[in-house]
């Protein structure tokens, strides 16, 4: 893209309503602008970034034998009636009626919609296990929407479901999903620590929290240091034998490792490598048994002929939460740095003297070699503006075009997140940024 034609507007000021460096980053990068209290919309660089963080969550999801599917954000009243959840849910819900009077929702969730469908087509023991999931924009009203997109009043989840013949399927299904997810956070470049959490509205008696490390989170967490050193991406989501499943599922959640609400002092006390610090919660999963099944009636043929309730999960992840809380676990001063699996661009390049006619050769070549992938800062500025705006952007390369170095061939190359500086010719930079 070329910034002088883009919609990426850049703020030089903080912004007065955002409290917390990821909302002011967001506003002054100009990845979304607020359109109604707690609801976004997202401006190109935004949007690529929250694509690239739905397309790793979905890759994990499928690498585990989760099918990618799409429900519709408007359900049916009926459904959240037959599980008993329409009235129980309370104001967080916001109801709608058609124009016959029919009563719906915007969903805040997808339990029933998927009980119900599951319900329609799954009638023998045969058809399970089953793992679906879905990234679906979800509206909860939430009495204080803030932070920016982190807790927002319309945001985009992935959620999965599955569906088993009984407890130990669901498990096998329920350890799938960690494994997922502690890949997908490992991708996404930051630590996130799985921490035994209440079920709440949910319910279930399984259930496990996902929170990343950052200092301005929520949350106080205490956890043991063995979660620094953890490393998933060589965990083989191949073959997802249950023996291999549970002995990854026993290592990444015997250690200690709590908010400020589950803390146990006593415990706490006998671990030996103590961590404190902040953290936000970026994925929370489920086991929830036959809780929806049984009101709504999903039954399957067991292996005996006999009826049997299937067992259920389900497997959250705030995927536009993850757009804030990256942010809050990866700036500086100067503004963002994205890991480079998220990043809307691999690379800006800043054209230091637009109209001269060597910057603009070599500039052109650099974005060329990157068919798409790199933003290009055409704009007639001040170098100063362009230097802060990449910072603040946080693409995590910079190559930097100015009149002498263009007429030897040379750039100079930043990577965002240390600061390093390399004069390279052109040719050199692309291969290094790779
Ligand atoms: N049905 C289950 C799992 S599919 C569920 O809804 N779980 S949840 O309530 O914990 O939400 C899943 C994730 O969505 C949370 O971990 C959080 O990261 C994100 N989330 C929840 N509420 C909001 C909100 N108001 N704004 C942004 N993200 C949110």
């Amino acid at each position: 893209m070329r910034l002088s034609r883009s919609l990426i507007p850049t703020m030089k000021e903080n912004p007065a309503e955002a409290q917390i460096a990821s909302h002011r980053l967001m506003l002054r990068a100009g990845l979304v602008r607020q359109t109604a209290s707690g609801i976004y919309a997202w401006l190109p660089a935004g949007w690529k970034v929250l694509q690239n963080i739905a397309r790793i969550v979905a890759e994990e999801q499928e690498a585990v034998g989760a099918q990618a599917m799409l429900m519709p954000t408007i359900q049916s009243a009926d459904l959240w009636k037959q599980s008993g959840r329409y009235d129980a849910y309370g104001p967080e819900m916001l109801r709608l009626a058609d124009r016959h009077g029919r009563e719906l929702l915007y969903g805040p969730t997808n339990e029933e919609m998927l009980t119900d469908l599951v319900r329609q087509s799954v009638k023998s023991y045969r058809d399970l296990p089953q793992i679906l999931f879905h990234i679906q924009w979800k509206f909860r009203d939430e009495m204080r929407p803030r932070f920016g997109v982190m807790r927002g009043r319309e945001f985009l989840m992935k959620d999965a479901y599955s569906f088993d013949l009984d407890y130990e399927g669901a498990v096998v299904s329920y350890r799938k999903m960690m494994l997922a997810y502690m890949r997908t956070f490992q991708r996404l470049g930051v630590k996130a620590i799985p921490m035994v959490a209440d079920t709440g509205p949910i319910g279930g008696d399984l259930s496990h929290e996902f929170i990343i490390l950052a200092p301005t989170g929520e949350s106080q967490v205490f956890y043991d240091a063995a979660y620094d050193d953890m490393d998933f991406t060589k965990e083989a989501v191949d073959h997802n034998a249950p023996a291999d499943l549970e002995r990854f599922f026993n290592e990444v959640t015997h250690h200690y490792a709590a908010t400020d609400e589950k803390h146990d002092e006593p415990v706490w006390a006998k671990v030996a490598n103590q961590r404190e610090g902040r953290g936000i919660e970026v994925g929370h999963i489920f086991y929830f048994g036959t809780k929806y099944a049984e009101p709504m009636g999903l039954t399957v043929a067991g292996r005996d002929g006999t009826s049997v309730i299937p067992h259920m999960g389900s497997y959250g992840v705030g995927v536009s939460r993850l757009v804030g809380a990256l942010i809050e676990a990866h700036h500086d001063e100067a503004g963002i740095i994205w890991p480079d699996s998220v990043a809307p661009f691999k690379a800006v390049i800043l054209n230091l003297k637009v109209g001269d006619a060597g910057c603009d050769a070599l500039c052109e070549a650099a974005y060329a070699a990157f068919k798409g992938e790199a933003l290009y800062d055409d704009r007639d500025d001040r170098a100063g503006a362009k230097f802060a705006d990449a910072d603040l952007m946080g693409h995590p390369w910079q190559i930097v075009v100015g009149p002498r170095g263009a007429k030897a061939g040379m750039v100079e190359l930043k990577r965002r997140a240390t600061g390093e500086k390399l004069e390279l010719s052109l040719a050199d930079a692309l291969a290094k940024i790779g």
